[in-house]
């Protein structure tokens, strides 16, 4: 996936002509544009080959099951055109090395996530989740921009692979304090899509990131 602005557009909207709108007018600010279930569901898959002709498509499927169940779909995902995927770590190596076997491009893998619940069940097992994306040679990983001291603990245990990080805007967290904790992609749905100009909170974002980049020890 490409890494020029390091902002990651997630696309969270269930109408085709609006979500071709709003990708359209940010597709210059935005590295990514990453689809979840809300758009696959509200559109169809076939939304993954439309953006993938003006972005690279991050296909956040979470994707969690056995590893024969993970290769199909992660096949799936790569031959309508996504430049990466996102899949679960819980479900353990074996499910997650058959997405990074199967990927025709990136593959992040969930550690912990960005919302409150997350807490309970989701970051006891994070670091483990993380040293396992490393051994199994995945892209990157996800770690939550609400909890920017666990971004900088991630960096710590991954090296050199990318982090991308959700939780800025309506969730509470920070682009500048996700980027100077160590994330490499900011994720922003709500914020950007939402605002009743999308390009201009974009451009606002993209500017705070260059910004804290500049800065980042
Ligand atoms: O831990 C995660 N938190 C999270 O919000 C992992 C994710 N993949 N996401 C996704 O990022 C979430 O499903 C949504 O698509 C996006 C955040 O959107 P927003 O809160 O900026 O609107």
């Amino acid at each position: 996936m490409k890494l020029g602005s390091h902002l990651i557009l997630a696309l969270d909207v269930v109408e085709e002509k609006k979500a071709l709108k709003i990708a359209g007018e940010v597709k210059d600010l935005v590295d990514v544009v990453k689809v979840n279930w809300p758009i696959i569901l509200g559109v169809g898959p076939e939304i993954i080959t439309k953006l993938a002709k003006q972005s690279d498509v991050l296909c956040d499927f979470k994707i969690a099951d056995i590893p024969n169940t993970n290769r199909l779909i992660v096949q799936e995902a790569f031959r309508r055109g996504a430049s990466g995927v996102i899949v679960h770590g819980f479900p353990g190596e074996d499910s997650v090395k058959a997405c990074v076997d199967a990927a025709k491009g990136d593959v992040f893998v969930v550690t912990e996530m960005s919302h409150p619940g997350a807490e309970r069940f989701s970051a006891p097992i994070a670091e483990e989740i993380a040293r396992m994306a490393v051994k199994v040679g995945a892209t990157g990983i996800i770690a939550p921009a609400t909890r920017p001291e666990r971004i900088r603990r991630m960096r710590e245990i991954v090296g050199n692979l990318r982090i991308a990080t959700p939780g800025v805007g309506a969730q509470g967290g920070s682009a500048a304090d996700a980027i100077r904790a160590g994330a490499d992609y900011v994720i922003v749905g709500r914020a950007i899509y939402e605002a009743e100009v999308p390009r201009k909170e974009a451009e606002r974002v993209a500017g705070e990131i260059r910004k804290s980049r500049g800065t980042r020890n």
